[in-house]
């Protein structure tokens, strides 16, 4: 890197935040910055940085975010930019500043799994870690939890000692499907005939009117994505147009992606209106669970002939609770006690549920390989 070259570096730690920080170094940085920066006020930037002061405005444009310019005195010319700390925000600053010509260094990249151990690799995951209940788990493994069992794991593969391998590996693959989601959400699509109430129960979860209600059915057109916590776990709660034979073009788009959702979803909440006949879904998605709406209002059928259902009204909150003990149920039928071993992404996961496997079909040699390939990464 030449001495006229100018970087940019993210000074605040990966993950989303209130604010981040990046900073601009180099001969050429308020050159740079100035050409990019229009100041709220009005006019352009100083031609030459002056100590001590900041400037409000936004950076590359409208479509950015507002940013504050502080320079910074500094043995080599610095100006810092501070902006909204969303993962997107500053993924568009580092952009912008990319695309005219700063070069992006890596100061406060945090350790890769190569080059570090599970607790640094389980760092990085606890920046990210959107739940106070995933971030202990995931806490759990930055104490050495996950790389305990791997190694007591691959000690007991190698001594040929199948059953107790088969206990450790199977306790592990146990928490695969909780592992790929410790970051990412559950996706749990609300869908139902029209006007049964899936966006009153969507807004009544939510806490807040997320969606539009009216008692007009066909209300709600396209998939609406709420992301919340149900029970300590993170959740994309998905509402959807109602489901029936669509009247036109702009429905029959909705109720397809409607349909899709559901049958792709980790748990579908099916809702029938206690008050009116039901509408059972054809075909069943998998992982469906029936939910019976409008509870308070005279039944219009006998809702004891599906015992598994559960009665709730989005309107006056009765039966809530109990929902979000089945979803909570639905998504993670067996929570670990704290310090358990989890693999804690979405690769660990994979490799401990294939090695899981090949130890299933007897293959004790492939899965002693790939478990110990996680202690040594090539
Ligand atoms: N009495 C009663 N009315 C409810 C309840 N939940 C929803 N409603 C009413 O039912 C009507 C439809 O509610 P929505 O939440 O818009 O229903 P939806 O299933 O999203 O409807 P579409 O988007 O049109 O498919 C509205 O008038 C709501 O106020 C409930 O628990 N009790
Ligand atoms: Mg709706």
């Amino acid at each position: 890197m030449s001495e006229a070259t100018t970087r940019f570096a993210v000074l605040t730690p990966p993950g989303t935040a209130a604010v981040a920080t990046i900073a601009v170094i180099g001969v050429r940085a308020w050159e740079i910055v100035r050409r990019l920066f229009q100041p709220a006020a009005g006019g352009d930037l100083p031609s030459a940085p002056e100590e001590g002061r900041f400037w409000y405005g936004r950076l590359g444009g409208p479509s950015c975010d507002a940013v504050v310019v502080a320079p910074v005195a500094a043995a080599e010319p610095r100006i810092e930019l501070h902006c909204h700390g969303g993962v997107q925000a500053v993924r568009v600053v580092c952009a912008t500043l990319a695309d005219n010509g700063a070069e992006a260094e890596p100061l406060g990249a945090w350790p890769s799994r190569a080059a570090g151990t599970f607790a640094a690799m389980a760092k990085t995951e606890l920046t990210r870690a959107p739940t106070l209940r995933t971030a202990s788990i995931v806490l759990d493994q930055v104490h050495g939890a996950f790389e305990r069992a791997v190694t007591v794991t691959v000690a007991a593969l190698a001594a040929g000692e199948p059953p107790k391998a088969r206990y450790l590996l199977g306790a592990l693959a146990e928490y695969a499907p909780l592992g790929r989601h410790l970051v990412r959400p559950w996706r749990v699509v609300v869908a139902g005939a029209p006007n049964v109430g899936k966006s009153s129960l969507v807004n009544a979860l939510a806490g807040y009117r997320r969606s539009v209600v009216t008692p007009v059915p066909g209300t709600t057109r396209d998939l609406l994505a709420t992301p919340l916590a149900i029970d300590g776990w993170p959740v994309e709660l998905i509402d959807t147009a109602g489901q029936h034979d669509p009247g036109e073009a702009l429905e029959g788009q909705g109720i397809a992606r409607a349909r899709t959702a559901a049958a792709t979803a980790d748990l579908c909440l099916w809702i029938v209106d206690a008050a009116a006949a039901p509408v059972w879904p054809d075909p069943w998605p998998a992982n469906a669970l029936i939910v019976i709406n409008k509870i308070e209002l005279t039944p219009a059928w006998d809702s004891a002939s599906v015992p598994e259902a559960i009665q709730v009204s989005a309107q006056t909150g009765s039966g809530l609770d109990q929902l979000i003990e089945h979803i909570s149920h639905g998504l993670v039928p067996n929570p670990p006690l704290p310090g358990s071993a989890v693999p804690f992404t979405a690769e660990l996961a994979d490799t401990v549920t294939s090695a899981a496997e090949a130890l299933a079909a007897g293959d004790v040699e492939a899965a002693r390989s790939e478990m110990a390939a996680l202690l040594n990464p090539a």
